[in-house]
């Protein structure tokens, strides 16, 4: 259980926002001692103008904790493209974020180009609150629009062979100047096997707030993958390819011994030059415990039960 500098129902001050409207719903009747039954499907106040187009799977659930302000989510980014401090905007403003195409190759039937919004238009867009945890050792909590990226890799028909999914964000030095920086692996590089790909968590991201998500959270399209570390999740993605080879990841090409490909959250394995027993709370000097697998254990601790020998903590 988490330490807690305030109870539960006593909102930060923080929450006298808009963004207050997010708190997770069921977590708040419970504190307040309602059941979810009494309000039949009824919306708190605000719920309907938060939810947008895209209606929340009450599934995914914070639990412990607080959604984070929408500010600090939009304003404390990692996004190496454009700055290597965590303010990104203006420079950001730069991406052309849409229309934006796409390219969906490697060990497919058919190879294609698609354009961001026709694709997702494809897709059954709901919106979900997900933990987010920064190898850094902040983390955030942020209700995320978009659809499970299984459904992308069964729009993509992989062929027999296809062991991972990597993807890859746009290069384009004219627009992105830290790819100026030679000595970085640019294009950002990420991926997960196929078997995380379909795990029901990973999620393809369209929009942050119920709103299309702004160029320094990754527009127009990026992943959240919440039972790793932050850097897995990569941003503003044009290019998914299906490959039988694990690819070099472009941390785990900048620095092999502190970024691995596996970059799963486990507070007992620490960085080389931190411990990630603990995190920041985004937009606070709280402190609380990391969870394992960011505190989806239960959803995704199989996927490794037969990977024990392989560096799955970093
Ligand atoms: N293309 C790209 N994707 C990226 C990064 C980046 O620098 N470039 N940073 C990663 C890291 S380290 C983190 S913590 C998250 C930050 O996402 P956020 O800014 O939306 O919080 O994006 C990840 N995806
Ligand atoms: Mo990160």
């Amino acid at each position: 259980m988490l330490i807690r500098s305030k109870p539960r129902w006593a909102l930060p001050e923080s929450a006298a926002t808009p963004e207050s409207a997010f708190f997770d719903r069921r977590r708040i009747l419970q504190a307040l001692g309602l059941g979810a039954g009494l309000i039949g499907g009824g919306m708190v106040a605000g719920e309907a103008a938060a939810e947008g187009s895209a209606k929340r799977n009450e599934a995914y659930t914070l639990g412990d904790r607080w959604l984070t302000p929408e500010r600090f989510a939009m304003s404390y980014n990692n996004f190496y493209e454009f700055s290597q401090s965590k303010t990104v905007t203006p420079m950001s403003d730069a991406l052309k974020a849409r229309p934006w195409t796409i390219k969906i190759d490697g060990l497919v039937e058919k190879p294609i180009e698609i354009d961001a919004s026709d694709l997702v238009a494809k897709m059954a867009v709901e919106e979900r609150l997900y933990r987010f945890r920064c190898v850094e050792a902040w983390a955030m909590a942020v209700p995320w629009t978009g659809f499970p990226l299984r459904q992308l890799v069964d729009f993509a028909k992989p062929v027999s062979g296809a062991k991972y999914v990597v993807m890859k964000t746009f290069l384009d030095k004219a627009v992105a100047p830290g790819q100026r920086q030679f000595w970085y692996p640019w294009p950002y590089t990420e991926g997960l096997t196929m078997e995380e790909a379909r795990n029901d968590l990973a999620f393809m991201v369209t929009g942050i707030y119920g709103k299309p998500l702004p160029n320094q959270n990754g527009a127009p399209l990026r992943l959240a993958v919440p039972w790793k570390y932050g850097f897995k999740s990569v941003k503003s993605i044009n290019q998914i390819t299906f490959s039988a080879t694990r690819p070099k990841t472009f941390w785990e090409g900048l620095q092999a011994s502190e970024y691995g490909f596996w970059a799963n959250v486990n507070p007992a394995v620490a960085h080389p030059r931190w411990s990630q027993a603990e995190e920041r709370v985004l937009g606070t000097n709280d402190r609380v415990p990391t969870l394992l697998f960011n505190g989806y254990e239960p959803e995704v601790a199989g996927l490794y039960k037969d990977l024990q020998k392989e560096r799955l903590y970093a």
